[in-house]
C-alpha cells in the first residue's frame, strides 16, 4: 500500500531566490511596518475597487498551504447592490438578536465592548465588494464521490490571512466579519451543503472620516517565547 501511495509522489526542483540575510531582515522589517498599519475597518467609502484587486487578493489566498494540499476554500465575491443589501438585512437581523435580544452571553458582550460594535451593519451596503470565504468540509470529486478534507479550519484561516495581507498591500481595507450565525450566506450565495461560511469580508477604501478603536497590539514579549530561557 505504501509503495502504491509513493508512486503518486512526484517531486520537482525548488530553488527560490536566495538573498543575503541583511537584505532579508530589511525586507522583513518593511513588511512588518506595513502590516502594523493595518486596522479592521467598519467605516468605508463608496470609492470603487476594480475586479482585478479582488482577483489578486484571492490569487494570493490561493497560494496558502493546506492540509494534504486539498485547498479547501471557495471565495465568493459580489458587487451586486441587491445581494449586498440582502446580506446586510440578514446580518442585522441576526445581530439584533445578539445585541438587543440578549443572545450574546455577558462575557462575550464584555469582551467586545471596547470595539463599540452594535447591530448596525450599514457598511455592508456601502462597500464596493463583499467577499465571503467558504470552507469546504468535503469536496465533490469528478467521479461523484465526496472527498473528506483535513485541517480545514487551519487551511482556510491561513488563506484568509494571506487574503487580508494582499488587500492591505493594495491600500484596501477590510473587516473579518463573522455575523453570528451566518448560515444565511449559504442560501444567498447558493453554496453546496459541503461548504460552511467561514469569514465575511467587506472590502473597500476607508471612509474619509474613518475611525477605529484605540487598541494596542500586545508586546512581542507576550507573543513570543524563546526556549530555553537564558
Ligand atoms: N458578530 C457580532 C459580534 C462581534 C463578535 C466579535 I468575537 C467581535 O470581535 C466583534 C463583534 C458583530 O459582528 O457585531
Amino acid at each position: 500500500m505504501i509503495a502504491t501511495l509513493c508512486q503518486h509522489r512526484i517531486v520537482i526542483p525548488y530553488s527560490p531566490e536566495q538573498i543575503p540575510i541583511d537584505l532579508g531582515l530589511e525586507r522583513g522589517r518593511e513588511l512588518l511596518t506595513a502590516l502594523d498599519q493595518r486596522r479592521s475597518v467598519r467605516m468605508f467609502s463608496e470609492q470603487p475597487v476594480p475586479w482585478e484587486a479582488i482577483e489578486i487578493a484571492v490569487a494570493a489566498a490561493n497560494t496558502a498551504p493546506s492540509g494534504a494540499h486539498q485547498q479547501p476554500w471557495t471565495f465568493v465575491a459580489t458587487n451586486d447592490p441587491s445581494t449586498k443589501h440582502k446580506i446586510r438585512v440578514a446580518a442585522e437581523a441576526e445581530e439584533r438578536e445578539n445585541y438587543e435580544g440578549g443572545r450574546l452571553p455577558d462575557a462575550w458582550r464584555e469582551a467586545i465592548a471596547p470595539l463599540g460594535t452594535n447591530s448596525d451593519k450599514s457598511y455592508l451596503d456601502v462597500v464596493p465588494w463583499i467577499v465571503v470565504a467558504f470552507a469546504q468540509k468535503s469536496t465533490p470529486m469528478p467521479d461523484g464521490t465526496l472527498r473528506k478534507n483535513y485541517y480545514v479550519n487551519e487551511s482556510v484561516g491561513i488563506a484568509c490571512g494571506l487574503f487580508i495581507n494582499a488587500l492591505h498591500s493594495m491600500g484596501l481595507a477590510t473587516l473579518t466579519h463573522t455575523p453570528n450565525p451566518m448560515g444565511f450566506l449559504m442560501e444567498i450565495f447558493q453554496r453546496p451543503a459541503t461548504e460552511r461560511p467561514y469569514i465575511l469580508f467587506p472590502i473597500g477604501y476607508p471612509a474619509e472620516n474613518c475611525e477605529v478603536p484605540d487598541l494596542q497590539r500586545k508586546p512581542l514579549s507576550e507573543a513570543l517565547v524563546r526556549f530555553p530561557v537564558d
